[in-house]
């Protein structure tokens, strides 16, 4: 605790003297939120970040969160400098569908539309024709159904089949996972709801299908935090990364908030319900970063030029897309 407040501290006259803001993922641990807020900074999702980001008038953008929402931030800001805590903070949906695989899968089905999640490198960005995130994906799909497209998307399988279901559209899925979503269980929280049963169930739509079936409210984190907000219940069970219970209880300070169950039996595991790669980011990994005064830095974000132009078009639709 006194070393964290060390390392607190520290970092803010970094984030000073650097002209630096923290901008923070709603699933970093709480202490990296909780500096986010305290220094001026932001928590957000991914596409709230980046916009954040760009209109701030910081040169550098401290990016607390994983690797393809560094990239994000560098595409729509490519003037700023972006340091990570670590890159290699990645996401298994970014692993799992790699540049030149997706590009040859893209090239066997030229006449779909290809359609990318926010959760991906900007290189696959550059290869599609929309980014989406999960609080826009129906939006768009079911406006290129109505034009009368065929989809073509990558690479969450099970956000991609539920904006299929929702939309009826036409949709070839890559096949990618997160895996923290995947691991909850509708048995689990049928069983707690047993012992709940006033419950009201949030649900992200990276989750399984039976996940989405028991839900009350399917949302992306933004989505999701305004559900908690604002259903008439006092008790809710929570299948997304349990960073989001940050914010959920410091909105809702009377309401009590539960972990989705990761395992049928109703058990959950020690870090299911927590990335992983988002738990990297560390107060430690941070401050480091800030001490470096060297002009590279190991963990800045660089995007080529081109790479920037060709991820900016399907980012800018996104972007542009009327709510
Ligand atoms: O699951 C994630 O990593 C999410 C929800 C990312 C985002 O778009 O905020
Ligand atoms: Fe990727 Fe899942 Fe981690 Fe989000 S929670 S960064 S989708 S692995």
């Amino acid at each position: 605790e006194a070393e964290s407040s060390v390392y607190r501290e520290r970092i803010k006259k970094r984030l000073q003297e650097r002209n630096a803001v923290l901008i923070a993922h709603y699933y970093t641990d709480p202490e990296i939120q909780a500096l986010a807020e305290e220094t001026g900074g932001f928590i957000g999702d991914s596409l709230e970040m980046a916009r954040f980001g760009a209109r701030h008038e910081a040169q550098t953008l401290v990016v607390a969160g994983v690797r393809f929402m560094g990239e994000t931030a560098k595409i729509l800001s490519p003037e700023k400098r972006v340091l990570m805590p670590t890159l290699e903070a990645t996401c298994s949906l970014d692993v799992g569908c790699p540049a030149d695989e997706f590009a040859a899968f893209c090239d066997q089905h030229p006449d779909r539309t290809v359609v990318v999640y926010a959760n991906t490198s900007a290189a696959v960005k550059a290869r599609a024709d929309w980014v989406v995130t999960s609080s826009i994906a129906l939006d768009v799909v079911r406006h290129l159904k109505d034009q009368g497209q065929k989809i073509l998307w990558a690479p969450d399988k099970h956000l991609g089949d539920y904006v299929r279901r929702e939309t009826g559209a036409d949709v070839l899925l890559w096949d990618g996972a997160c895996i923290v979503h995947e691991e909850f269980k509708a048995k689990g929280v049928l069983d707690l709801k047993k012992v709940h049963p006033g419950a009201a169930v949030l649900v992200h739509p990276e989750s399984p299908q039976s996940m989405v079936e028991v839900a009350d409210v399917v949302g992306s984190t933004s989505q999701l935090l305004k559900a908690a907000r604002e259903l008439p219940n006092d008790t809710f069970i929570v299948a997304t990364d349990r960073g989001i219970f940050y914010k959920m209880q410091q909105e809702n300070p009377q309401r009590r908030f539960m972990e989705a169950p990761t395992a049928g039996n109703g058990a959950t595991c020690r870090s299911c319900a927590h990335c992983p790669w988002m738990a990297m980011n560390s107060l430690e990994r941070m401050l480091r970063v800030l001490d470096d005064e060297q002009p590279s830095n190991p963990e800045e974000i660089h995007v080529s030029p081109d790479l920037i132009d060709q991820a900016l078009k399907p980012l800018t639709r996104m972007l542009e897309f009327p709510r």
